[in-house]
């Protein structure tokens, strides 16, 4: 799995792939993550990636030609399955989305600013827009990398236990249930009995009850299937 990020602030995103799970898969060669700065496409003397908006109004609109010739440039080398423009106004990332992406070859992310991305890039180039919650962002920054490690974690081998991906809140529309290590009693605070009986059947019935219930409590609509 190959994934392409496109941005205006590379350095912003230089940390969050430099450590723990998404720097060793990239290590492992299970990954590759390139970051891309827009301004280095741009052919204008002062290297400009932003205009004022045709008609008028507050906000810079980020300019056709370089993320153009960006996108072209990596299309000229390798066939992307998706072309995915970060946007507040986008589809609102879910489980099942990350997991589809982690499916295929060669994905390109486009961070948006300012008001957002002239928008025939959107008509002629993206192929899906996302948005990771209903708030703002300063930039679409911090949405890609959380987008990024959503996809890598599922990726075979990435994760020291396999299975552990599997067991996560969501794949089964369940959230987790409760966890505990030792000690078995901090400040007379004790772990369930049940997590020390040792009697595997019983726990796995515990645990699912439990995850059922918190999943009643916190987000039943994750039970409803909307
Ligand atoms: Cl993808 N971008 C920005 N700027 N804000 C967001 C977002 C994306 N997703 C949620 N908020």
């Amino acid at each position: 799995m190959r994934i392409d990020i496109l941005t205006i602030l590379p350095d912003l995103l230089q940390g969050p792939f430099s450590d723990s799970i998404l720097k060793r898969a990239q290590e492992k060669g299970l990954a590759e993550i390139h970051i891309h700065n827009i301004r280095d496409y741009s052919t204008n003397k002062h290297k400009q990636v932003d205009d004022y908006q045709y008609g008028g109004g507050a906000g810079m609109v980020m300019s056709i030609e370089p993320i153009a010739a960006l996108i072209e440039h990596l299309q000229s080398e390798r066939k992307y399955d998706e072309i995915i423009y970060m946007t507040p106004d986008g589809e609102i990332l879910e489980q099942a989305l990350s997991n589809r992406l982690s499916l295929v070859d060669n994905i390109m992310i486009l961070c948006g600013h300012y008001k957002g991305v002239d928008e025939r890039i959107r008509e002629h180039y993206i192929t899906r827009e996302v948005s990771i919650g209903s708030y703002v962002l300063s930039g679409g920054e911090l949405a890609a990398a959380v987008l990024t490690d959503s996809i890598i974690r599922l990726l075979p081998g990435v994760l020291n236990d396999e299975t552990s991906a599997l067991t996560d809140s969501f794949q089964d529309n369940l959230l987790s249930p409760p966890v505990y290590t030792r000690p078995p009693e901090y400040n007379g605070w004790k772990v369930p009995e049940v997590l020390l009986s040792g009697d595997f059947g019983k726990i796995e019935k515990w645990r699912e009850e439990q995850a059922l219930e918190r999943t009643k409590q916190r987000r039943p609509d994750l039970l409803n299937g909307e």
